[in-house]
């Protein structure tokens, strides 16, 4: 009860915080960041989402949370943008919650237009679980985001249970492959054929990828070399917090 009353004043009191973490091109250019939420309590520390994110699916806090992490994204994203010559995108990770409430594509519109984010620039991110489920209501409101042209993820993916025949019916344009498939590349072998495996399938379905957890050269030469057009992990760059995320960006222009 402590936890829920301190997410519920965080939620209103403006304390939920981003931290964004750069996701790379194998030219090393910043394609995209990834909006990772943090709660910041009233002694000043900062709480991760591991403590907070279940919270708030259970209690249905998700849905207020997950407006305020889009609208803050977005604004982040409007401000930067307008000072690059090649835009930018930001990824949100999105909870089913937040899916079967059958606002989100009303609440994403709405922000896209405040903030006059074009639609492509958002994507969010979606674990397979959420995209199994068979809720009639997420898969509308899913086909309605991506009428907007909003860009859909897979995140995690290959820790999760999904099948062929839904990934290809889903409109989802983007893999992002678990960072527990890229530890120990490139002398995991069983990791090797398995970041091959997902690499094929992701092409012949014509979907992107994205290797997450990338932490070492050897890992990144190793994704580049076999077809991984897009990285992210703590060896390319960390999360960071607004300022110092956006100074990155602007200094490697
Ligand atoms: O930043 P960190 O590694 O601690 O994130 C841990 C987990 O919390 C990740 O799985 C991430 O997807 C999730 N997470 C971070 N921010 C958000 C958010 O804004 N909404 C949701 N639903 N999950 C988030
Ligand atoms: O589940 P999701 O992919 O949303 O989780 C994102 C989380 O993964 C972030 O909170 C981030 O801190 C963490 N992360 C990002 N890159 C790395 C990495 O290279 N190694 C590890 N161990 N965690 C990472
Ligand atoms: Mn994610
Ligand atoms: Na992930």
């Amino acid at each position: 009860v402590k936890l829920e009353n301190d997410l519920h004043d965080a939620l209103n009191e403006d304390r939920i915080e981003l931290h964004y973490q750069p996701r790379f091109n194998a030219k090393g250019r910043v394609m995209a960041v990834e909006a990772l939420a943090r709660m910041r309590g009233r002694d000043g520390n900062l709480v991760p989402p591991v403590q907070f994110i279940p919270l708030a699916e259970e209690t249905g806090l998700i849905v207020p949370l997950g407006e305020q992490v889009l609208r803050k994204a977005c604004e982040w994203l409007a401000a930067l943008n307008a000072q690059l010559e090649e835009p930018i995108a930001v990824s949100v990770n999105v909870s089913g919650i937040q899916l079967m409430s059958g606002r989100l594509s009303d609440t994403i519109r709405s922000i896209l237009k405040e903030t006059r984010i074009a639609a492509h620039l958002l994507e969010l991110e979606l674990t397979e679980t959420v995209l199994m489920q068979h809720e009639e209501s997420i898969h509308e409101d899913l086909n309605r985001l991506h009428t907007l042209g909003v860009e859909l993820s897979i995140d995690d993916f290959g820790t999760g249970y999904s099948s062929l025949s839904l990934l290809q019916k889903m409109p989802v344009q983007t893999i992002k492959l678990d960072r527990s498939f890229v530890a120990d590349l490139p002398d995991n072998q069983d990791n090797v054929i398995i970041s091959r495996t997902v690499l094929a399938m992701a092409n012949a379905m014509g979907l992107g990828v994205v290797a997450e957890g990338v932490e070492t050269d050897a890992q990144r030469d190793f994704l580049i070399d076999e077809g991984i057009l897009q990285l992210q992990g703590f060896g390319l760059a960390r999360p960071m917090p607004a300022e110092d995320a956006a100074k990155f960006i602007l200094s490697q222009q």
